[in-house]
């Protein structure tokens, strides 16, 4: 007899996880993707009975413009961390439009080639969901599942082009943007406001003969963020040249996180923003359990399909019609 419990065992699922079974990983993590209310709601038990195993990790957003080299980047970080100091390290992508973009993922995968052959990583591309809030909400599930499965460092690749990047700052400790060297107009990123949202500013690609060029835009990033006004972190976001083909300026990279772990966990403002996060997860959390709540309640479901087929035959406006709908939701709950 095949019972939903053979397809869901949660105590097995938690086991597994914890013990660092990337196969368990990966089955939660496409549970957690379906919009079958029932899938939701195991996931939700699950990361439920996981939470005292999460929190310990460090998640960093690298976010730039498509082929700035944040995969690449990725990968000769990770594997960094991985040889010496034997972390764990998890990359998650965000990227709602990666759908309508094959490349994006294929490019992904043959990116981080090392990466992906070390049992000390997990790499899971972007949902297959266009829509942004569903991609929001699994990556934000997907970390707290690579947490309980023991990754030490979770790297969040987005392309750094409006909500998605603003998606990863709510979810992220730290946040990097990668320039390419050449490319960047100082003044535009100032108009776009990058010193509000980042706390490193990577001109990536410093190598062959643009070297000494990409030194030279770093150096002028990093005097001109510290003539701007303190941040709420008091943190003065960092500008370094890298080059994750020549696997320069990976060590400093990782020492300038460590930097600012520190100096905001002593601050109490590392702290701060994960409550904040927390803040958020939870109003996620409540929109889509009222969504539920809304949509499976009997009683609404045939007063809202009524008033609507009414606003047709008897020409309301759809003005009047949301009128009529406040008056039943009054009715229906204003007493319980
Ligand atoms: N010269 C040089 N080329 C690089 C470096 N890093 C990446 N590249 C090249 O840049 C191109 C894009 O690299 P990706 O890592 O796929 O870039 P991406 O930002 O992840 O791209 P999308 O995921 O498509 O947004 C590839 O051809 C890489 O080989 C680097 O440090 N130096
Ligand atoms: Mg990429």
């Amino acid at each position: 007899m095949a019972s939903k419990q053979q397809y869901f065992d949660l105590s097995n699922y938690k086991e597994e996880i914890l013990k660092g079974n990337t196969s368990f990983l990966s089955r939660a993590i496409t549970l957690g993707e379906s919009t079958l209310d029932a899938h939701r709601q195991h996931i939700q038990e699950l990361l439920l009975e996981l939470m005292p195993h999460t929190g310990t990790s460090i998640r960093v957003g690298v976010s730039g413009i498509p082929g700035a080299g944040k995969s690449t980047l990725i990968e000769s970080l990770g594997t960094y961390l991985i040889e010496k100091f034997h972390l764990k390290v998890a990359v998650l992508a965000i990227d709602p439009t990666s759908e309508l973009n094959h490349g994006s993922i294929l490019g992904d995968k043959t990116r981080m080639e090392l990466l992906s052959r070390s049992d000390q990583a997990f790499i899971r591309p972007s949902p297959s969901q266009s829509n942004l809030g569903g991609v929001t909400r699994n990556t934000r599930e997907a970390v707290y599942l690579c947490e309980a499965a023991g990754y030490d460092v979770i790297l969040i690749e987005t392309v750094g082009v409006g909500q998605s990047e603003t998606a990863v700052q709510s979810m992220v400790d730290f946040f990097m943007m990668l320039q390419i060297v050449g490319g960047g107009d100082d003044l535009q990123a100032i108009k776009r406001g990058i010193y509000e949202h980042i706390d490193l500013l990577v001109v990536h690609k410093a190598d062959q003969d643009q070297i000494n060029q990409a030194r030279k835009e770093a150096a002028n990033f990093k005097k001109m963020f510290s003539l701007f006004p303190p941040k709420e972190s008091q943190w003065i976001p960092q500008a370094m040249s890298c080059s994750s083909l020549d696997k320069t300026g990976i060590d400093q990279l990782w020492e300038t996180l460590l930097e600012y772990k520190k100096q905001t966990q002593s601050s109490g403002y590392f702290q701060k923003k994960r409550t904040d996060q927390k803040i958020a997860w939870y109003q996620e959390l409540q929109q889509e359990q009222l969504n539920r709540f809304l949509r499976t309640h009997p009683k609404l479901k045939i007063g809202m399909d009524q008033i609507q087929a009414e606003m047709i035959v008897k020409n309301h406006s759809p003005l009047e019609a949301s009128k009529q709908l406040e008056q039943l939701l009054t009715a229906l709950f204003s007493k319980t």
